[in-house]
């Protein structure tokens, strides 16, 4: 692996980074208190080529690859991690479609996501009886004379209320991993039904809703890949959005860790600066230790993913080692800021709650556990 970023990679990270600083992160702690979605500053991501980092140019992406990906995840997620679940999981939609979508479904789609036309896209897998055990999904698709008809609810839909586009996993076969498609439905599609935002502990300028499908037809068109290889099609999306999601962990523990640094500074205590002290000292060390080797275990899965190389086990590696690092660093910078940190008045206080999730979507610590686990035994 390079550690030295390449020219590409440095141009996407340096301009997220500025576009974090002047148009997302001003609106964070707002989006916050509102629960507003941030639907201008998504247009705006479009417009930067960040809703499809790692899409080819003629669909309207960047064609920078996963680690500039990765770099502009953790530099928008450091500004507003609401702001970067919204960008993740379009990317990841985008990258779906690119994969295993039809010539005739990318020209479809792809400029459409990338450009910001469908706003976002949405990833509709879990659902209410089936999350960790993805391969127990009972929304099914049946045969009709012109296309399919879709049936089933669908939980914790991130973007489901702004999306144009919903990847959808239904049953098509019989029980199992085996039994499962692929399907794209749009947008105002009869028969999907969005339901009510979740009122949610963190990300709360994130749009999380349970979707339903009554009666749904979609055309034979809408079906994305093979029938039966849907499960393969999650599994493997998954897997890019680990290394996603564990950029989204650094960029928030980082953000945590500048202010806990800046507070340190500035914070008075028995006559000096709290950071005098070896107990604050030694946190804030521990912390830069974590992030710096998530961020080494991220770009190594990013890369792996970028050289067509299998990286399954990597991801998971780096999703579980990240995200729950900065649920370590978010609560250290809450500990140094004492009270005011459990203060609304504080940003520190809402890196807790944002970082929260990230042990929990896109497979909890205890899933990538069981990946990493068969990979070490088999
Ligand atoms: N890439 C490609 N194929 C994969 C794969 C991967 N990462 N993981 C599994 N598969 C394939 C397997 O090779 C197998 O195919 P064959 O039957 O042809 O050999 C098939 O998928 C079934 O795999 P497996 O038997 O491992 O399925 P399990 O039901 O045991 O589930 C886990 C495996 C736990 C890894 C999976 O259910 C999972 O990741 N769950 C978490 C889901 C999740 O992250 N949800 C978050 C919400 S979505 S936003």
């Amino acid at each position: 692996m390079d550690l030295e970023l390449n020219e590409t990679q440095q141009l996407i990270a340096d301009s997220a980074r500025d576009f974090a600083a002047r148009v997302v992160a001003p609106r964070a702690a707002e989006l916050d208190k509102t629960g507003a979605f941030p639907t201008e500053t998504v247009r705006g991501l479009a417009e930067q080529g960040l809703l499809g980092v790692n899409l080819a140019s003629r669909w309207g992406g960047a064609e920078a690859g996963v680690v500039s990906y990765a770099l502009a995840m953790t530099e928008i997620a450091k500004a507003c991690a609401s702001t970067a679940v919204t960008m993740a999981v379009t990317n990841m939609v985008g990258e779906v479609v690119q994969a295993f979508g039809s010539e005739a479904q990318r020209e479809e789609h792809l400029p459409k996501l990338t450009g910001g036309e469908y706003l976002t896209g949405a990833f509709a897998l879990s659902e209410p009886g089936a999350g960790s055990d993805a391969a127990a999904l009972t929304t099914v698709a049946k045969k009709a004379d012109d296309g399919w008809v879709i049936d089933g609810q669908k939980q914790w839909i991130t973007n489901g209320g702004y999306a144009g586009l919903f990847v959808v996993w239904a049953r098509t076969g019989g029980p199992g991993a085996k039994g499962i498609s692929t399907f794209l439905v749009k947008k105002g599609t009869p028969g999907l039904t969005i339901g009510r935002p979740e009122n949610k502990h963190g990300l709360r300028g994130s749009n999380t809703v349970p979707l339903t499908f009554d009666e749904c037809r979609v055309p034979q068109s809408a079906l994305l890949g093979e029938e039966g290889m849907g499960f393969r099609v999650a599994m493997m999306a998954l897997d890019g959005g680990r290394i996603g999601i564990s950029a989204q962990a650094i960029g928030i523990g980082t953000a945590a860790l500048e202010a806990a640094v800046a507070y340190a500074k500035d914070r008075q205590a028995f006559g000096r600066p709290i950071a005098d002290f070896q107990a604050i000292q030694w946190m804030l060390a521990d912390s830069r230790t974590e992030l710096e080797a998530a961020r080494l275990l991220c770009l190594r899965a990013a890369t792996l993913k970028e050289r067509g190389a299998a990286f399954t086990r990597e991801a998971s590696i780096s999703k579980l080692f990240s995200s729950e690092a900065a649920n370590r660093v978010c609560n250290r910078a809450v500990q140094i800021h004492g009270g005011y940190g459990y203060t609304r008045e504080f940003p520190v206080e809402r890196y807790l709650r944002d970082v929260r999730i990230t042990t929990i979507y896109e497979g909890t610590s205890e899933i990538q556990r069981m990946v990493i686990a068969r990979s070490v035994l088999s």
